[in-house]
């Protein structure tokens, strides 16, 4: 494998770890433990895992000669930089405690635990791979690991490797499903341990004790050097509105940090959207009213951050694509032998008064994704809706409106902006290489003191490492009751971006200044080798919750 000079340069950072695990550790258990909501019924479903303490790792003076153990790691869902050092900090807490231990990596994600398709991570493979961005070690996939049937398939080979326990890195969904198949072994007494760790770039797995999923600290960096470079761009050539879409699923969480690190013209915040019942139009009239305030000061060019769901949260909107995915599902047959030319007239005429009437208002191409693009469930894939194209042309179209009527002087040329895949897989920072790797060795320590059901947690990362406190946090404690396909069931609870939380209302005490005036920040790239306040920080979003 041919490597870049920073990748060489990095395979010799030795990632910085909690005090706790520089030497022989024991376990602090505390009280036993609630799920967020619906008590009842989550103990009732999970009767094997539910009530847990939550568990702290501390140092200790006795050494314990621990056995070897064979442990199972499965990546799960989408990358997100640090990945390889979970599985860095996994594989040398395990070999710290005893050499003969050994870790098997399932390929392409939960599906390679139910097909049988894995590999023995070695010391050698591991020295690849360390401090390095993607999921390549051993793939990523998404298979939902959720029926009977699975977890058998996977408790074969479970048996074939000798293996005590399953480490499952992954988001919100995969962790609960972690919880199920512990609860399912446990149940079972089938003597398999199942641990998650919490990952997504969208930073929506966070709670009372999981403060941040890891990853989203290095992308957010990495979108908002790039935005950063653009509003530089922008500021120099003083003639493109740059409307920039940002990844994130269905939180805002990193539309919010990029804003507060570059101090855009505007950022949209779809809670607040959904919160104050917006329109379409309103978001539209509120972008286009920034852009003429800026022109009448002769200032025709900004930026503006977009998040990903932002459709979804528009309660008209999420009305409209709720009526399209029942008539499409019940009317499929008919609809596609519609001719393309007659299918938006056609839809027009099937939905109700208020729903047709935003339909026909959307621009063509959007018209045309909100029918087409469907998942296996029926639904349409709302990140595949160009939301930073529909806005820019329907705030170019206000803005001609205004024109003729007098109300607005000024260009609006535009440039539109999706940034996702671009970060998801880069060199983690500091800040995640250090995390992730202590997130793993809290895992090996998790498995090693026979913990399952649990979630591993360095908390107080504000501080610097050898201040972070490592441990496991019942995953049933994360847990409430939501309706998904239907149904009621037991999930983690999503953090959407809380707009009485402190990083949002930091931001909203700002925009109305960055809207008008040009406040840019340019952060630059990450930066890996240098001064502490240059390579060490923690996002602002993380700094801000964690301030008193
Ligand atoms: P996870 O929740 O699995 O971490 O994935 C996050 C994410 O990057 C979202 O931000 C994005 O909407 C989605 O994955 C894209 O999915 P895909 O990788 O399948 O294109």
């Amino acid at each position: 494998m041919t490597k870049s000079a920073l990748e060489i340069a990095r395979a010799a950072y030795q990632p910085k770890l909690p005090k706790a695990f520089r030497g022989s550790v024991k376990v602090s258990e505390g009280e036993p433990t609630q799920s967020v909501a619906n008590q009842d019924e989550i103990k009732r479903i999970f009767p094997n895992t539910y009530g847990m303490p939550i568990v702290q790792f501390v140092e200790s003076n006795t050494q314990i000669n621990y056995p070897a153990v064979n442990v199972g790691v499965i990546l799960s869902g989408g990358q997100a930089p640090g990945g390889h050092n979970v599985i860095s900090g996994l594989f040398d807490g395990l070999k710290n405690l005893n050499p003969d231990s050994k870790l098997y990596g399932f390929i392409l994600g939960p599906g390679g635990l139910v097909d049988h398709n894995y590999m023995e991570l070695t010391t050698e493979i591991i020295y690849e791979y360390r401090n390095t961005g993607g999921f390549d070690i051993i793939g990523s996939g998404r298979t939902k690991l959720e029926s009977e049937a699975q977890f058998e398939k996977g408790l074969e080979i479970i048996r074939e490797l000798n293996i005590k326990a399953l480490v499952i890195i992954g988001g919100d969904d995969s962790n609960t499903n972690a919880c199920v198949l512990a609860e399912y072994y446990a149940a079972k007494k089938a003597n398999v341990q199942v641990i998650g760790c919490p990952k997504t770039i969208d930073g929506d797995l966070k709670n009372d004790q999981i403060e941040t999923s890891f990853g989203f600290d290095t992308a957010c960096k990495v979108y908002s050097e790039v935005i950063g470079n653009i509003q530089r761009d922008c500021n120099s050539a003083r003639k493109y509105w740059h409307f920039i879409k940002l990844m994130g699923r269905s939180a805002s969480h990193i539309a919010l940090e990029c804003a507060l690190q570059v101090q855009p013209n505007i950022c949209i915040v779809s809670e607040e959207v959904e919160a104050k019942n917006m329109s379409l139009d309103d978001v539209v009239t509120y972008i286009a009213k920034a852009v003429a305030a800026r022109a009448a000061q002769g200032h025709n060019f900004g930026t503006v951050l977009i998040p990903e769901g932002l459709i979804e949260f528009i309660p008209a909107m999420k009305k409209l694509i709720s009526e399209l995915n029942d008539f499409l599902a019940s009317n499929a047959e008919e609809f596609s032998h519609i001719k393309k030319s007659h299918q938006r007239d056609y839809i027009v005429s099937k939905l109700s008064k208020e729903n047709a009437e935003i339909y026909a208002s959307l621009p063509e191409g959007v018209a045309r994704q909100l029918t087409l693009d469907r998942d296996p469930h029926g639904n349409v894939q709302v990140s595949l809706i160009e939301t930073e194209k529909l806005l820019a042309e329907m705030v170019g179209n206000k803005l001609a409106e205004w024109k003729e009527q007098g109300k607005y002087v000024g260009k609006f040329a535009t440039q539109v902006h999706f940034f996702g895949y671009e970060g998801r897989c880069a060199a983690p920072s500091n800040y995640d290489a250090d995390y992730c790797y202590s997130l793993g060795y809290a895992a090996s320590a998790l498995v090693i003191n026979g913990k399952t059901g649990y979630m591993a947690s360095i908390r107080n990362t504000t501080a610097p490492a050898e201040k972070w406190i490592a441990g496991g946090v019942p995953i049933t404690m994360m847990m409430n009751m939501e309706k998904r396909n239907g149904e009621m069931k037991p999930v983690i609870q999503k953090a959407l971006v809380k707009l009485d939380g402190k990083p949002f209302r930091t931001f909203a005490s700002k925009r109305d200044d960055w809207a008008i005036n040009t406040d840019y920040v340019y952060p630059g790239p990450i930066q890996y080798f240098g001064p502490t306040e240059v390579c060490d920080q923690p996002t602002k979003t993380l700094q801000l919750e964690q301030s008193k």
